[in-house]
């Protein structure tokens, strides 16, 4: 395979799902995603049924979605008693963050304050983070980074549903899969830049044995905890590219990785923070082009 080297999956903004994704999620989840769903017509490509097919896609509204801040934003007013989540509607770890946030309700607690990664404002490194990535948390005068650790804060420190495991077996199981995803994201980049063609396949199979734990519900741990937001923007990620860039199904003979994935769709905290498809196969193709001509 030539697929090039480096890859990482940033991606960018609106967002489509396949008739696949289209038709696991529920009305409810449609008509209450007013601001972000609306349906139109497209096409995208199947390559595993080697055949091109008009399917339907719902696509974000551009213009329901803040814009990015740039190198010519003014400053924000850090540390004047606002709580806020610098992201980057491209980045899976921001997502992370972006999507505990919603799912806890905090819309309202939590301002969202997105950056373009490519075009940074001076001031976010110099006023916000040192270490100038995204995510980080603007939160009671100081600020926190590191998504892992970002999902647990929100979760431990603000109100609603609780996305922490219940007892002992699944909290470890839990800190387990956590400690697991720099791997798991390592693996399925090793195919994809041609290093180890099998170690997709063998951390896809890591998951789905996962996710046959705890089968009373479809998630991880069971319930919806911290470790479904943690690899959900990177699931929905590989699943694309491995599908568009390898022609693999990674749903293929995997159950519980189909069905939580048709799960996932229905949660409205993680649809409203996806990214259009289409366009982020087609950014991963571009960037690995232009990193194999370096
Ligand atoms: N380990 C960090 C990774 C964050 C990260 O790499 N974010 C990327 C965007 S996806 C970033 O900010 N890159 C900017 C840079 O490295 O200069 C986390 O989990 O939050």
């Amino acid at each position: 395979m030539s697929v090039g080297v480096n890859v990482s999956v940033c991606s960018y903004s609106s967002l489509a799902l396949s008739t696949k994704d289209f038709s696991s999620i529920s009305s409810s989840s449609l008509s209450l995603d007013r601001n972000i769903l609306r349906p139109v017509s497209g096409r995208l490509r199947c390559k595993s049924s080697g055949k091109r097919r008009i399917e339907p896609i719902l696509a974000v509204k551009e213009s329901s979605r803040v814009p990015e801040l740039d190198s010519s934003s003014e400053p924000v007013q850090v540390f004047d008693g606002s709580t806020r989540l610098y992201i980057s509607y491209s980045c899976p770890f921001a997502q992370r963050a972006w999507i505990a946030r919603n799912y806890k309700g905090l819309q309202n607690k939590i301002e969202l304050v997105p950056i373009d990664l490519k075009n940074r404002p001076a001031w976010y490194k110099e006023k916000v983070y040192a270490a100038n990535k995204v995510p980080a948390l603007e939160h009671n005068n100081r600020v926190i980074g590191e998504s892992l650790d970002l999902i647990k804060y929100i979760d431990t420190n603000f109100e609603g549903p609780s996305l922490t495991p219940d007892g002992l077996e699944k909290q470890a199981a839990a800190d387990e899969l956590l400690s697991y995803t720099d791997s798991f994201s390592k693996a399925v980049r090793s195919t994809l830049n041609g290093t180890d063609s099998n170690a997709a396949d063998a951390t896809f199979d890591y998951i789905e044995q996962a996710l046959s734990k705890f089968n009373e519900g479809p998630f991880f741990l069971g319930q919806f905890t911290l470790v479904d937001v943690a690899y959900a923007p990177f699931i929905e990620r590989f699943q694309l590219i491995l599908r568009d860039v390898t022609n693999v199904d990674i749903t293929s003979g995997r159950p519980n990785l189909t069905l939580w994935i048709q799960e996932m769709y229905k949660i409205e905290a993680f649809t409203e923070t996806r990214q259009d498809p289409k366009e982020l196969v087609e950014r991963y193709k571009k960037r690995v082009q232009a990193e194999a001509r370096l």
